[in-house]
């Protein structure tokens, strides 16, 4: 249970900047009615808008020089479930967890899901792990896993995918993702077309198992920890999988796994297309998989993404999927945290501002191709200050007006530290 913000706190502060937020947000609630605006509905679509965070990215990352200790990291996944339940609480926005399997596996799933249930949280999306080796298992993946050219292996990545459905069906979640590693880090070492079709036949091996109210997301990413080739290294390779894998095998586009400078909006407009987009794992980054915060380097891309999104749910309905949204963060200096509250801000913010994107009139500014009209009409919308509105939607969901205000006025890193001790360090990392 998260007990060290308790709801009463909250509402404490809420009432203390009610005045402030009231006159900041009927200026602008004003504002957006004049234009034409249902700002009721806006409030409405912010407050739906949810984002499951990850297990893992509740304690301090790191990165292959070092990590650093933060202190009060959850030391198992009771307290992962109650850093989650915190955020929640102040954020009002993320009402799910995603596990890693090993890292997470639950001792008694009865009891996880009522632990999670008391804070009003449930399970999103499992997540296989054939990256690393475990001591239990008999084979390695250092040559690659649903990939490897050795079927014991491959048979073995399989098993361990099915598992990982067992632990997420125990928990009700309906989501499996699969991200692998597999590639070479040298010309020569693999047979590309031989790697890819090991890869289709375990993942339909895999699909075949899967329960039927479950979906399977395939994750690409260009590079690392193989640096010459990975299997499944961009949206086509990942779209190829998904479409010949099955109907509810969908592509998951992680932001941080594309080259510098790809057209990622893009990318997410063609999947949409074909109906494919199942997944969505958030972060920012200037040069490679960098993990971080979502919004601090690239907002507009992440407008501009979010622009596309909510155009393609407009054009195809309900013909869409909504995708299973995640922060996929790590941190290395921030307290998590705090980190990941920065992280649902910004990915809400770039959401309000694209729902304010006029589509009509950029429709009609596209068929008659008047440029300077249609980038005017994105960045109206864009460089619109919408934070009033998500303090709004916040406060309607029982969260905090200002929860980072909220986290550091009562000293939440030191309460975690206090509980749980400077050296915890959360599993699996
Ligand atoms: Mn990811």
């Amino acid at each position: 249970m998260n007990t060290v913000i308790k709801r009463e706190q909250i509402q404490e502060h809420n009432n203390a900047y009610t005045k402030k937020h009231k006159v900041l947000y009927n200026q602008l609630s004003d504002r957006l009615t004049d234009e034409g605006y249902d700002v009721a509905k806006l409030v409405g679509d912010l407050q739906a808008f949810q984002i499951a965070i990850p297990s893992w990215a509740l304690g301090a990352g790191g990165t292959r020089f070092g990590r650093f200790q933060i202190g009060g990291e959850p030391r198992n996944l009771y307290e992962k479930i109650d850093d989650v339940a915190l955020l929640h609480a102040l954020s009002g926005s993320c009402n799910s967890i995603s596990l890693h399997i090993p890292w997470d596996i639950p001792d008694d799933a009865d009891a996880i899901i009522q632990h999670a249930a008391s804070n009003s949280i449930t399970f999103d999306s499992v997540n296989s792990n054939t990256f690393q080796d475990q001591k239990t298992q008999k084979h390695s993946y250092k040559f690659g896993s649903l990939a490897h050219t050795d079927k014991a292996v491959r048979d073995q990545a399989i098993e361990h995918n099915t598992q990982v459905v067992e632990y997420g069906k125990a928990l009700k979640a309906n989501v499996l993702t699969v991200w692998l590693a597999d590639g070479s880090n040298f010309p020569g070492q693999v047979n590309f077309r031989k790697s890819f079709e090991y890869t289709l036949d375990s993942l339909q091996q895999i699909y075949r198992r899967l329960p039927d109210d479950f979906i399977m997301l395939v994750e690409y990413k260009p590079y690392e920890p193989n640096f010459y080739s990975t299997v499944i290294q961009d949206w086509g390779s990942s779209l190829l999988l998904a479409m010949k894998t099955g109907e509810r095998c969908y592509s998951l586009v992680d932001l941080g796994h594309h080259l510098p400078n790809t057209n990622i909006e893009q990318i997410v407009s063609r999947l949409m297309t074909e109906g494919k987009l199942g997944g969505f794992h958030f972060n920012d980054s200037k040069y490679g998989d960098d993990d971080l915060t979502v919004g601090s380097i690239k907002p507009y891309q992440l407008f501009l993404i979010f622009h596309e999104l909510v155009e393609g749910m407009r054009y195809y309905k309900e013909n869409q999927r909504s995708p299973a949204w995640m922060i996929d963060a790590s941190h290395n200096v921030k307290d998590p945290l705090e980190d990941l509250l920065q992280s649902i801000e910004a990915i809400k913010l770039a959401y309000a501002q694209a729902l304010l994107v006029k589509h009509d009139d950029l429709e009609e500014a596209q068929e008659v191709n008047d440029v300077v009209k249609a980038q005017e009409i994105l960045q109206e919308a864009y460089r619109t200050d919408l934070r009033p509105l998500l303090a709004e939607a916040r406060m309607r969901n029982d969260g905090a007006l200002y929860p980072l205000q909220v986290y550091r006025e009562h000293n939440v890193r030191s309460t975690l530290i206090g509980n749980r001790g400077r050296t915890a360090v959360a599993t699996g990392l």
